[in-house]
């Protein structure tokens, strides 16, 4: 089903998004997906990118393995226990009490298609994990800690994983309280990592011997988890007004690999997100021609490499015909999304060839 949506970004220039000061505009004409992505007018390139692109949370995905377990907030508690100095649990209101910080975060499921809406972005608000780690003590000869929710869900990570300064305990999310789908009251997110390291319903963290599975991980998945460096084309707009503008189809899927759009030659404006495995996002290439010429892409700069880059790039195309768009993402050790057709099972990062055709204006 398509319909129109409200659109909610944040303020121009870096400031934070927050739930009460949130600026709302329609686009004309502008057919909107539903999903991770709300439908941004961008064809402006006098206006900068965006500061922050957010997934509202009536449309970020929710990926639970055992449903949304009952949370009693009276007898919840975090416990950090196992291979520790001292085993320490805290309740929601001592984790509150903690310097608390908003912070973007984009999340992304290792099963995610290229073009699927299993990502999205948030601002959750919070707590920084360490401080909490050095009150319990965590003794150096520890290898390994298994994270597990209220749900019975369990992964785990190194301890070098877990004692990133960057790890983040989170108990809001947009302006709200933690919805009970997203992990209420508390969840956990560790740098680089795609969605299954980082349990909601957050009850337990456990100092173990040796670093083991987790559920998906004993299910084939990938137990480091880094998310693969990738640009994601996600929409296409056309100059013209009104604007035809055509949304990519909504979880399309790179088996498929194809998105057919037509549109009037002229200008149009290709724009998407970017994302890597705790590093930033240095450059997004996009082709019209199918790989044989790349051009850099506009992009905004995001204060941390755990939310994803906003990029656009505008092609004048008077000629009418076929043109293939692709885009592809580079990080600042150099290293460039590969050109392949192969869809790794640990993440996807395949670039997604967009067949556009293009029309003379009625
Ligand atoms: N306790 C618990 N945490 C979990 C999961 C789960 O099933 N149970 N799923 C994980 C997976 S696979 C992903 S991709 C993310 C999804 O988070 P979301 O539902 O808030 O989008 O949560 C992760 N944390
Ligand atoms: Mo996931």
């Amino acid at each position: 089903m398509r319909r129109r949506h409200l659109l909610q970004w944040g303020a121009f220039g870096g400031s934070l998004w927050l739930g009460g000061s949130v600026m709302s505009q329609q686009l004309s004409g502008t057919e909107i997906l539903e999903g991770a992505f709300p439908l941004l007018d961008l064809r402006d390139f006098s206006q900068p990118l965006p500061a922050h692109w957010l997934t509202e949370t009536s449309a970020f995905y929710v990926q639970s393995a055992f449903g949304t377990p009952e949370v009693d907030l009276d007898t919840w508690r975090l416990t950090i226990d196992g291979l520790v100095k001292q085993s320490l649990s805290f309740t929601l209101a001592e984790i509150q009490a903690e310097p608390a910080e908003d912070f973007y975060w984009t999340l992304q499921c290792i099963g995610n298609p290229a073009g699927g809406e299993l990502i999205g972005n948030a601002l959750w608000r919070g707590c920084r994990l360490l401080p909490l780690l050095e009150r319990v003590g965590i003794p150096s000869t520890t290898p390994a800690f298994a994270l597990h929710g209220a749900d019975g869900y369990v992964t785990a990570l190194p301890t070098a994983s877990l004692l990133h300064p960057d790890v983040r305990l989170a108990y809001r999310m947009n302006g709200d309280p933690l919805p009970a789908q997203h992990g209420a009251p508390l969840r956990v997110f560790i740098p680089g990592k795609y969605g299954q390291k980082q349990p909601k319903w957050l009850t337990q963290i456990t100092g173990i011997p040796s670093w083991q599975k987790g559920h998906w991980e004993r299910l084939g998945w990938s137990n480091e988890a880094n998310i693969l460096t990738q640009a994601l084309p996600r929409q296409l707009q056309s100059m013209a007004d009104p604007p035809p503008s055509p949304a990519l189809s909504k979880g399309q899927r790179v088996s498929q690999k194809v998105s057919r759009l037509t549109l009037p030659t002229g200008r149009i404006v290709l724009a998407g997100v970017a994302l890597a495995s705790g590093q930033a996002i240095s450059q997004v290439l996009v082709s019209a021609d199918g790989g044989t010429t790349w051009q850099i892409a506009n992009q905004n700069q995001p204060d941390t490499p755990y939310e994803w880059t906003l990029w656009r790039y505008a092609w004048s195309l008077p000629e009418v015909g076929n043109y293939e768009l692709m885009a592809r993402a580079v990080t600042p050790d150099g290293a460039q999304q590969p050109l392949n057709d192969i869809i790794p099972f640990d993440g996807t990062n395949a670039v997604l060839r967009i067949r556009l055709k293009l029309v003379d204006s009625p």
